[in-house]
């Protein structure tokens, strides 16, 4: 009975270690260049932030283009005191076109994920920078429409 009692112990252990397994493992939240955008300005470095710690040993990023071409990339890091994020150097030329990234990321268990996103380098896109300038003309407006606010208030002095 008490044999009985410890392999019911050891067969609930071995049942539960793959749920807890995969709730461990690292998910992607975050990527620069971003999952099917646009971009006109080749990326100077891919950056993926997941949901945990990764072991950096276990973990690569690899790019290539549409021909499946290699592109070049500086030794995989962590981001500045983000253990949760893997950055690579683009260190290759980036032509015009479609570029998958591939990403293999283990967290404190070991057990490697894989994934991929793919963006596409297109000088005619929109520029990174377009939604900040539009913020500045917006800011640009309030200041317009504050001075002639101003402009209004004197007027009937003047009178
Ligand atoms: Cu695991």
């Amino acid at each position: 009975m008490l044999l009985h009692a410890r392999s019911l112990v050891v067969l609930t252990a071995l049942l539960a270690l793959p749920l807890h397994d995969a709730a461990a493992h690292p998910r992607l939240l975050k990527a620069a260049p971003a999952a099917d955008s646009r971009t006109a300005v080749a990326p100077k470095e891919i950056s993926l932030t997941f949901n945990e710690p990764l072991t950096l040993a276990l973990s690569r990023i690899t790019l290539t283009d549409a021909t499946q071409r290699v592109i070049m990339l500086d030794t995989l890091r962590a981001g500045l005191d983000d253990a949760k994020t893997l950055v690579a150097q683009v260190t290759g030329a980036l032509a015009p076109g479609r570029y998958t990234i591939k990403w293999q990321a283990a967290g404190a268990d070991g057990h490697p994920m894989r994934g991929e996103l793919t963006f596409v380098l297109d000088p005619a896109a929109a520029p990174a920078g377009a939604s900040a300038a539009r913020t500045h003309r917006q800011h640009g407006d309030v200041h317009t429409v504050g001075a002639g606010t101003k402009e209004g208030r004197k007027s009937p002095l003047r009178s």
